[in-house]
């Protein structure tokens, strides 16, 4: 018999093991009527400076966290930290998404009862993540306009598990050519918000959806 059948097997119960803790996470976070958000999106999509955005503006009316994932250094905790929002960096050294363990582990000692909008950062990787269930209750996939309008047709899993759509990056546009037409098709049945972390245009109805959401 080829080695296939027990790899795939192997790959199962990670994912069973990794759904049930997704579970287990999802039922702490209504008792303690926390909304969580995870956030992912290909390298360098804008994740962090969004979440530099929507921390600031969340902050004013409540209380909000984050987790950051990375394969490498704690350089996207260190941006976010400047919010004054707490926050942690999940080093995940090879891996390519963050788990439900690794997020489960990143939280221990914090009250999240204490807390409103709690943010997850993911690996940035288009692939990896969207197997993993972190209990959260949006996922927001970000596509930037310096991608190109293809990526929700070549990388469809994780425009189909995602709950929200962020086209980020909308103050390069024009200078890319970025047919936003063309891209609103592809991502499909998703509702999209259009930003930019650098003017901050679309931020705030991005802050109003996350606050009608909860
Ligand atoms: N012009 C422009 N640049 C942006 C915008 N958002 C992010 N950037 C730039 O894009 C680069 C990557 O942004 P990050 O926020 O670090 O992206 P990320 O998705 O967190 O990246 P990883 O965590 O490494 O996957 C940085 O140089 C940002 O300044 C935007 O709205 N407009
Ligand atoms: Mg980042």
């Amino acid at each position: 018999m080829s080695g296939t059948p027990r790899l795939v097997e192997v790959r199962k119960n990670i994912l069973k093991h990794n759904d049930e803790l997704a579970r287990a996470l999802r039922e702490r976070f209504a008792a303690a009527g926390v909304f969580v958000v995870s956030l992912v999106s290909s390298p360098g999509a804008g994740k962090t400076a969004l979440l530099e955005k929507l921390l600031g503006l969340l902050a004013e009316r409540h209380r909000v966290a984050a987790l950051v994932g990375d394969l490498a250094t704690e350089n996207d905790a260190a941006r976010l930290a400047r919010s004054g929002a707490p926050v942690r960096q999940i080093v995940t050294g090879t891996v390519c998404h963050l788990d439900a363990t690794m997020v489960d582990r990143a939280l221990e000692g914090w009250d999240l009862a204490a807390l409103d909008f709690l943010f997850v950062e993911n690996v940035g990787n288009l692939v990896c993540p969207a197997s993993y269930d972190l209990g959260e209750n949006l996922r927001m996939v970000l596509l930037s306009t310096t991608e190109g309008e293809d990526k929700p047709l070549k990388y469809p899993t994780i425009f189909h598990t995602a709950d929200v759509a962020v086209v980020t990056k909308i103050d390069l546009a024009e200078a890319v050519e970025f047919d936003r037409e063309t891209a609103r098709r592809n991502i499909g049945n998703l509702p999209v918000f259009e930003v930019s972390s650098k003017t901050g245009a679309g931020v705030a109805e991005l802050v109003e959806f996350l606050r009608g959401a909860k």
